[in-house]
């Protein structure tokens, strides 16, 4: 390793805040214990093993159902001020219609969340991560304007019975890759593969369930647990490949996460003009009589504008970018962007310098700066795979560059970034990539019936940046 790189002379701010994150069905296991009901990730895995890359599932996972205490002590461990996890619908509403709460899901999240407590971690609640009911997929799931309605009784039970001890909620987990994952193409379950459609559908009836959650929230709950509400949004960085194409870049960006972002965080609300536009051209090319882009009315974008306490962000990848006219009449959310981009160094996808762009981070923070008016920025996720090593330098090589570019951000851009989340507390179910891509910072055996957490050195790492706060020497790896 070339060591390149010594503390450098900026602490984090008093009030920053630093934590680690999971969501429900990437650890929790225990999928039909206690009364929960089938998810989209139950029922994906269970039917289609050979769409997940080792066959696996998260049957068990690490276990958390039953593990919770152990988690909440590596936290401890680790000094974090607050813990970013996810509710698992079906454990509250094992259906997913909003009637006969299981009261062992409830008694579940009350567990963790008065042991996070009573060890002064503050909690923050994802009401979303990808594990849908799977009786509202089968209705079409986020497509069905009706899942708005559902999804509110969700929250508001979430509301009523957690409030009074969640600091911090988010409505949603990543609306791209939510929808043009899930909807769009195959990556994620339920890999309906309707790009250009059912995507933007899910999109949509996304941004107004973040809203009547907010607006809910903020009409019923606010005044009396005084807590903050917001969603989380992944972006990558989208650098252009020539000078000539900035326009190609931001508009990918402007596909991947302004088409969420601008609608809540813009002053004029509503989806970014440039995605309005290549969708209407692309639509009438391929003979549609409508846009594919479903339209907010007025009092829509008045209603969602505006309905995020600040933003979450999620980041892990730099791409490069490049204008590209397609021809073809294929009806595809790829089509609509007319660009092409792919990871920077793309001749070595799983390389270090491909994987550790940390400028990117620092260029996405100045840009979503610049672009919604300043806001409090919350990172919600970032980290880093690797395949297992307990001695684990790339990661730590990662944690150490992003958390600089992070400082540099803050002290030389002036962005405001409030807190920094590392995705993820230990190893664990990674969707269709199955258990072999590793993200934690604890090693988990999965082979192990007792899944026992082991702490790796990114996890001395990471306790250090918190206890000193600020970035301690590291070694560079690239
Ligand atoms: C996030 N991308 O997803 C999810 O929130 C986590 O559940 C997941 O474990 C983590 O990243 C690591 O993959 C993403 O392609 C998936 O840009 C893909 C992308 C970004 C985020």
């Amino acid at each position: 390793f070339d060591r390149g790189c010594w503390a450098i002379n900026y602490t984090f701010p008093d009030n920053f805040l630093f934590g680690t994150a999971t969501s429900s069905y990437q650890i929790e296991g225990a999928w039909n214990e206690s009364g929960k009901g089938e998810n989209t990730w139950d029922w994906y895995t269970h039917n289609y093993p050979e769409r997940i890359l080792d066959r696996t599932n998260g049957d068990i996972a690490c276990d958390s159902y039953h593990k919770y205490e152990e988690d909440i002590k590596l936290l401890k461990e680790l000094g974090v001020d607050f813990y970013r996890f996810s509710l698992s619908w079906t454990r509250i509403f094992p259906s997913g219609f909003p009637n006969n709460v299981n009261y062992e899901g409830i008694n579940y999240y009350n567990k963790i969340l008065n042991l996070l407590a009573a060890n002064n971690i503050t909690a923050m609640v994802t009401l979303f991560h990808w594990d849908l009911p799977q009786r509202l997929m089968e209705l079409g799931g986020l497509t069905n304007p009706r899942f708005i309605a559902f999804y509110t009784e969700y929250a508001r039970t979430a509301f009523e019975f957690f409030g009074d001890r969640v600091k911090y909620w988010l409505t949603f987990n990543e609306p791209f890759q939510t929808c043009m994952f899930s909807y769009g193409d195959t990556r994620l379950a339920p890999a309906l593969g309707m790009s250009g459609i059912a995507d933007y559908l899910c999109g949509h009836n996304l941004l107004k369930a973040h809203a009547a959650a907010y607006h809910l929230y903020n009409t019923t709950y606010r005044s009396k647990y005084e807590g903050k509400i917001a969603i989380s949004i992944s972006a990558e960085w989208f650098e252009p490949n020539n000078t000539y194409d900035e326009a190609a870049a931001d508009r990918v960006r402007q596909f991947w996460y302004g088409i969420h972002m601008h609608p809540i965080f813009s002053s004029e609300g509503d989806y970014p003009e440039v995605v309005k536009e290549y969708i209407a051209t692309q639509s009438s090319l391929e003979g549609y009589k409508r846009s594919r882009l479903p339209q907010f009315t007025p009092d829509e974008i008045n209603y969602i504008k505006g309905t995020s306490d600040f933003m979450g962000l999620n980041h892990y990848n730099t791409y490069l970018a490049t204008n590209a006219s397609s021809t073809s009449l294929e009806t595809s959310y790829y089509n609509d962007i007319q660009a092409s981009y792919w990871l920077s160094s793309s001749n070595m996808e799983d390389s270090d310098t491909a994987r550790i762009v940390p400028w990117g981070f620092r260029k996405l923070l100045v840009w979503v700066k610049n672009t919604f008016n300043d806001p409090e920025i919350f990172v919600t996720e970032n980290g880093y795979y690797d395949f297992g090593d307990i001695d684990d330098r790339g990661r730590i090589s990662f944690y150490g560059q992003y958390l600089e570019a992070l400082l540099e951000a803050i002290y030389i851009d002036n962005v405001k970034v409030i807190a920094y989340t590392a995705w993820t507390l230990m190893d664990n179910f990674e969707w269709n990539l199955g258990y072999e891509y590793k993200y934690g910072i604890y090693y988990v055996n999965f082979t192990d019936p007792d899944r026992p957490r082991i702490p790796k050195s990114s996890a001395y790492f990471i306790k250090n940046v918190i206890g000193n706060r600020t970035v301690v020497s590291y070694d560079r790896v690239v």
